[in-house]
C-alpha cells in the first residue's frame, strides 16, 4: 500500500500549493485536517471532505487545536520563497524553523509520524552534481539554512525522543496551482510572462542550473515517506535532471511560440548555481520513480 489509509492527518500549508495536491489524494481514505493562512493557499483548492482551520502556523492554539489526535502529519507550510528571506530573515526563521519545532512537539505527544518538506536549498553550492543526502550542506540563503535548521531537527527528534519523522529535500518543484506573484518559482513566472507576451526576465547569466520535479510525483514521495518503515532519514526528491534557467526560458518561447524575448537582469541574492538531485536513496527505499518529464509538464500547465 502506497497510499495512507484509515489515518488522521493534518496537512499543514494544506490549501497552497503542494499541500493542496497532496490533501486531495488523502482525503478520500483518512480524515484529514488542513491548516493553512490561506496567504498563497485558496479555500477552493480545499476538497469539501477536509476540515479546513484557516489560520497562521505561528498561531500556537490554532496548531494544538489542528493535531490533536493526528496519526501523521504532513508540514508542507512555510516561506518558500529564497528571496523572502533575504529581505526579511527573522519573519522567515519564524515561520519555518520554529513553527516546525513547535509542530515535531506535538508528534512527539501525538507519537505522530512526521513527514516534513525539506529543500534543495540546504545544500548551497555543490562541490559536484548530482547532489547526494550526504554531500556538504552549505547553503547561501537564510531560506537555505532553516530548512537544514528544522531538518536536523527531524533527524534529532527521531534519535532523541524516537519520533518517526522523514525529512523530503525537494528540489524545483512545479505544477497546477503555483502561483506566489513575485515570489513564486520560476516556471510560474516564466509562463505568465509569456502568456502575456511580455519580455521573459532572467536573473544573472541564466547558466544556472535547476532539478524541475512535477507536484503529482511529490505527492507520490510524501506517500511512500507515509506508508515505508523507514524513519530517521532525509531523502532528495527530484528527477535526477536538470536544465538551465537560460535554456528553460528558451524552452518556453520555444514551446509555446510566444511573442515575448528573453532579457537578462540583476543576479539574485542567495542563489545557487548548479542543482540536480541523486534519488538514487528514495528510490531504493522507498521506491521513489518520478513520472513527469519537463517537456510534459510545461505542456499542461499552458
Ligand atoms: C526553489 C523553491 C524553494 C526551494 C528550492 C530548492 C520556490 C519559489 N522556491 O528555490 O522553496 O525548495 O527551489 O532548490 O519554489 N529566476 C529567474 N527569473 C525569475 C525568477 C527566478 O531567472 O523571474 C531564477 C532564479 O534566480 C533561480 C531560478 O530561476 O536561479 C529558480 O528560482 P525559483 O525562485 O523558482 O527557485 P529557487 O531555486 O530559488
Amino acid at each position: 500500500m502506497h497510499t495512507p489509509t484509515d489515518q488522521s492527518i493534518l496537512v499543514t500549508g494544506g490549501a497552497g500549493f503542494i499541500g493542496s495536491h497532496l490533501a486531495e489524494k488523502l482525503v478520500a481514505d483518512n480524515d484529514v485536517v488542513v491548516l493553512d493562512n490561506l496567504s498563497s493557499g485558496r479555500r477552493e483548492w480545499v476538497d469539501n471532505r477536509a476540515t479546513l482551520i484557516e489560520a497562521n502556523i505561528q498561531d500556537t492554539q490554532a496548531v494544538a487545536r489542528a493535531a490533536d489526535g493526528v496519526d501523521l502529519i504532513f508540514h508542507q507550510a512555510a516561506n518558500v520563497s529564497v528571496e523572502r528571506s533575504v529581505d526579511a530573515p527573522i519573519e522567515s526563521h519564524e515561520t519555518n524553523v520554529d513553527a516546525t519545532l513547535r509542530l515535531l512537539e506535538h508528534a512527539r505527544k501525538e507519537d505522530a509520524r512526521f513527514i516534513y518538506a525539506s529543500s534543495a536549498a540546504i545544500y548551497g553550492t555543490p562541490e559536484s552534481v548530482p547532489i547526494d543526502e550526504s554531500d556538504p550542506k552549505e547553503p547561501t540563503s537564510p531560506y537555505g539554512l532553516e530548512k537544514y535548521t528544522a531538518d536536523e531537527y527531524c533527524r534529532l527528534y527521531h534519535e532523541l525522543y524516537g519520533v518517526e519523522t522523514v525529512t523530503l529535500r525537494y528540489f524545483n518543484v512545479y505544477g497546477p496551482r503555483q502561483r506566489g506573484g513575485q515570489y513564486s518559482g520560476v516556471i510560474d513566472i516564466f509562463l505568465d510572462q509569456a502568456r502575456r507576451g511580455e519580455e521573459i526576465t532572467v536573473h544573472g547569466d541564466g547558466e544556472q542550473t535547476r532539478d524541475f520535479v512535477h507536484v503529482e510525483d511529490v505527492v507520490a514521495a510524501n506517500c511512500l515517506a507515509a506508508t515505508h518503515g523507514t524513519s530517521g532519514e532525509a531523502y532528495n526528491i527530484g528527477t535526477s535532471n536538470s536544465i538551465s534557467v537560460d535554456n528553460l526560458a528558451q524552452l518556453i518561447v520555444d514551446t509555446f511560440k510566444t511573442s515575448s524575448s528573453i532579457t537578462y537582469i540583476d543576479p539574485r541574492e542567495g542563489d545557487i548555481q548548479q542543482s540536480c538531485s541523486s534519488i538514487k536513496k528514495a528510490h531504493q527505499d522507498l521506491g521513489f520513480n518520478p513520472n513527469w518529464s519537463l517537456d510534459d509538464g510545461l505542456k499542461t500547465l499552458w
